[in-house]
This record gives structure tokens, sequence and C-alpha cells, in this order.
């Protein structure tokens, strides 16, 4: 096992990190930005190197910098967290030419699900559903729209490095699709250097449902279950739960068992994501993360598994500590995503947090690296924690979030607690009718 990993992230990833290496006997180095001197994971890690000035750019994502910080400090691996440098995979190659572990996927793998079409190909190819669509990229316009006039309307242009919402189209009638196909290759070349798209059938009112799976050195794969992610808004997700209360078992166990063979079949290491589309009983493969996820603990709270410290025994080419006919899940899991903004506007409230509270007692986990008297720095993502509750059913877990939620004191910033709350209240999060654009609706009839 590692006696010292390197932590390139911040906040509560970062102390999500140092908690698992710390009970696994393994010494921290956390690397920061001059403006997260004074940040939790920095007071709580065994070490620390300051890497640059605020921006990202110079700091978060400056590579050489962070190298420079693994080899004075004498760390053998380099856990990324997620976003940043997690899906980087010129990152993870440059990390082991440097003679240390990337604790996350082989490079091959985070390039393939990186590029969306590769990643649809390789999951139809190993048996996953996907949305009808275009046979990979498009090459011009009239190819499109003969697809599309084939397919029927309405339907949706891709970019094929695109992921998370960015340059999507959609086109609902044929004499609107040479128009919008140069805008959407236009986009995709403004925003990733790369103006390949493709088109698929458009869902209308589809849900999020994404499957937790694990892989290891020795060929054993599993999956944990899926969390449902449709609450979210400008795809940013708001919060997750676990289980879907649009499963049932038997497609739990279904959609679980194919993403399991997948990653099985193409012999991928550690945590990764199966995102799929969920729409009148149907599974489509969507995308694959090659990350931990900023919601792997409702599936912790369900499953009682430590994904970090798993994440770290298969990068130092252990077993898989779980098996498949030992994972149980557990009742029911809520997680909702805490930032600094307004609850109404969502503009970002950075600043001194005065008064500070965490809710505690039976089920209650919050994570986060906030404190009395923090500054929440104006430069990074205005995610300030993540209230994670467990309960024996879906009624009880919601009552628990809402008195939890009472108990959180979090003052001096404005915090999205409050819309937290106006969705617990609303009857068709009650009865678990949502799809993936219901909370934008609401919020604009609101
Ligand atoms: C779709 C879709 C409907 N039909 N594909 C959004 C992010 C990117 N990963 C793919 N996305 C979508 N792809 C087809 N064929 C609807 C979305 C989508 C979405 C998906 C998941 C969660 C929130 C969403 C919000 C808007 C659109």
């Amino acid at each position: 096992m590692f006696k010292k990993i390197l932590i390139a992230n911040r906040g509560e990833i970062a102390l999500r990190i140092i908690r698992a290496c710390r009970e696994m006997g393994i010494q921290t180095v956390v690397v920061h930005s001059t403006a997260d001197a004074n940040a939790m994971a920095v007071r709580l890690a065994d070490e620390s190197v300051c890497i640059g000035p605020p921006a990202s750019k110079d700091s978060y994502l400056n590579i050489p910098s962070i190298l420079s910080a693994a080899s004075v400090t004498g760390a053998e691996a380099i856990h990324p967290g997620y976003g940043f440098l997690s899906e980087n995979e010129q990152f993870a190659r440059m990390v082991e030419e440097h003679g240390f572990t990337f604790i996350g996927p082989k490079p091959e793998h985070i390039e393939m699900m990186g590029d969306k079409v590769m990643a649809k190909k390789t999951a139809k190819a190993l048996g996953l559903p996907v949305i009808p669509g275009s046979e990979g990229a498009v090459a011009s316009a009239e190819e499109g729209r003969a697809f599309a006039d084939q397919a029927g309307y309405p339907v949706l242009i891709k970019a094929a490095s695109g992921g998370g919402g960015k340059g999507m189209k959609v086109v609902r009638k044929s004499e609107e699709f040479t128009e919008a196909f140069s805008t959407a290759r236009a986009e995709a070349k403004a925003n990733f250097g790369d103006d390949r798209v493709y088109i698929e059938k458009y869902l209308e009112k589809p849900r999020h449902i994404e499957i937790q799976i694990f892989g290891d050195t020795h060929g054993n794969a599993i999956h944990l279950g899926e969390r449902d992610c449709s609450l979210q808004r400008r795809h940013q997700k708001v919060l997750e739960e676990s289980p879907s209360p649009a499963l049932s078992e038997e497609e739990r166990s279904y959609i679980g068992t194919l993403a399991a063979d997948m990653v099985r079949n193409m012999g991928y290491r550690g945590a990764g994501t199966i995102e799929f589309l969920y729409e009148n009983g149907q599974f489509f493969f969507m995308e694959m993360n090659t990350r931990i996820q900023v919601e792997h603990p409702v599936t912790e709270m369900l499953t009682g598994i430590d994904l970090i410290a798993e994440q770290i025994r298969v990068a130092a080419g252990e077993e898989l500590s779980v098996q498949k006919d030992l994972i149980r899940f557990r009742g029911h899991a809520i997680e909702v995503r805490i930032n600094a903004e307004d609850p109404e506007t969502f503009i970002p409230s950075p600043g001194r947090i005065t008064q500070f509270h965490a809710p505690g007692g039976l089920g209650v986990r919050f994570d986060s690296a906030i404190y009395t008297g923090y500054s929440i720095p104006p430069y990074y993502d205005s995610m300030v924690g993540k209230l994670i509750v467990h309960g024996r059913n879906r009624d009880e877990c919601i009552r628990r979030l809402r008195r939890a939620i009472v108990e959180t004191v979090i003052e001096g910033v404005k915090t999205t607690l409050p819309l937290h709350m106006w969705i617990l209240d609303q009857p068709d999060f009650q009865t678990g009718d949502y799809t993936i654009h219901w909370l934008e609706k609401k919020l604009a009839e609101r």
C-alpha cells in the first residue's frame, strides 16, 4: 500500500480523500492555490504545498507544479478528485511517466470516454442499449439532414467532444436542420476545438439514472446500484437520490448487470459512472464518467462501502474488497448540494462565513470544508457542502432531510438551503414524479 498520497484538488473532496487516507494509515500532501492558504484541507493534511495563484489554470490545472510538489514531498500516488484534472488523459499519462500512480483509470479509458462518439460505439459494441442515431460523426449538413428526415423529428445534434450539455441543439423540423447544424458545428469548434457532431433521436421526458461501477486489475467488476440525478438546473445537479423512485427491482438489477459487464469487458480499473437516460421503461447509454463523482456518498450511505478507500486499494493493485454477492442496498439516501448562491437568482455569494453549525444525528452526514470564520473565495465552484441523509425508506429519508436542513446554520453568505426545502415540499417530488426538465419548469413558474 502507498505510504503517501498527493491530493490534486480542494474543498470538500480534498477533505474526503484525507479522511480515507488517515483511516488507511496513509500520509497526505495537499496542493493549494494562494487563495486557499486557510482551507480546512490544508490544515488537516499532513503536508501542504502552495502551487500557484488563485486562477485554476495557474494552480489546480498546473501540471508541472503538481508533479514538482509530488516529487519534493515524496508522494507515490496522486488522487485527482473530481473536476480539474480528474478526466485529463494527458495528466494521467504524465503522472505515470513521472513514476507516480494515478488514482483513476488507464489514460486510454479516460480518452475513449472523453470522445462521446467513441464512447457510444464502445458501449454499443459491449452490449449496452444506445439512443438511435447517426453511425458516428456526421460529415455534412446534407448527410445529417438526410439521416434526420429518415429517423424522424425531433432530433438532437451533439458535439463529439461535448458532454455536460454543452454544444447541443434540438431540431424539431427538417427546414430548421441546416441552420441548427452549422450553429452546432461552430459552437463545438469554439468550445472544444473539435467540430465533429453526431445526431440522435431527441428523448422528450427522460430521467437521468446513473450506475456506480468499480473495476480492479484482477478482472473483477461490480456495480453499486443507481443514483437518480434528474433534479438539475442548467446541467448542474441539485439533488441526487437512490434508489430511483422510478425503477423496479428487476430494472435495477438488469441495468446494473449490463453496466458491470461492460466495464469487466473493457478491463476498466477504478471507480466510474455509466449515465443513462430512462424513458418509458427503457434505458439508453448516454456517457461514462471516469472519475469519482460529487454524489458518491449517496451510494456509500446505501452500501456502507468507502468508495475512496476502494479507489486507493485498486490503484495500489489490490483486489476490490467487496464481492458482488455480499453487497446489500439498505433503505434510501438523498444528497443535496449546498451552494453559496442566492436561492432565487443563483448569483454566487462568496464571502466570510460568520456562523456555522453542522447538522447531525442518526443517518445524517455533512461533507464540507467550511468553518466559522472561513472566507469562501470567489474563484472556484460555489458548492460549499453536501448534506447526505439516510432513512429506512424514502419517506423517512425526506423527513430526516427536512429536519437536518432546519438544524443547519450557515450565516454571512446566501445558500441554496431554502431551495432544497422548497423542493422537498413539492407534491411531485414527494411522489417521485419528475424528469430532467421538472426543476427548471417549476422554477420558471415559481
Ligand atoms: C439527450 C437528451 C435527450 N435526448 N440526448 C444533456 C447532457 C449530456 N450529457 C446529454 N444530455 C441530454 N442528452 C437525447 N438523445 C437530453 C439531455 C439533457 C439532460 C440529460 C441529463 C440530465 C439533464 C439534462 C438536461 C437537458 C438535456
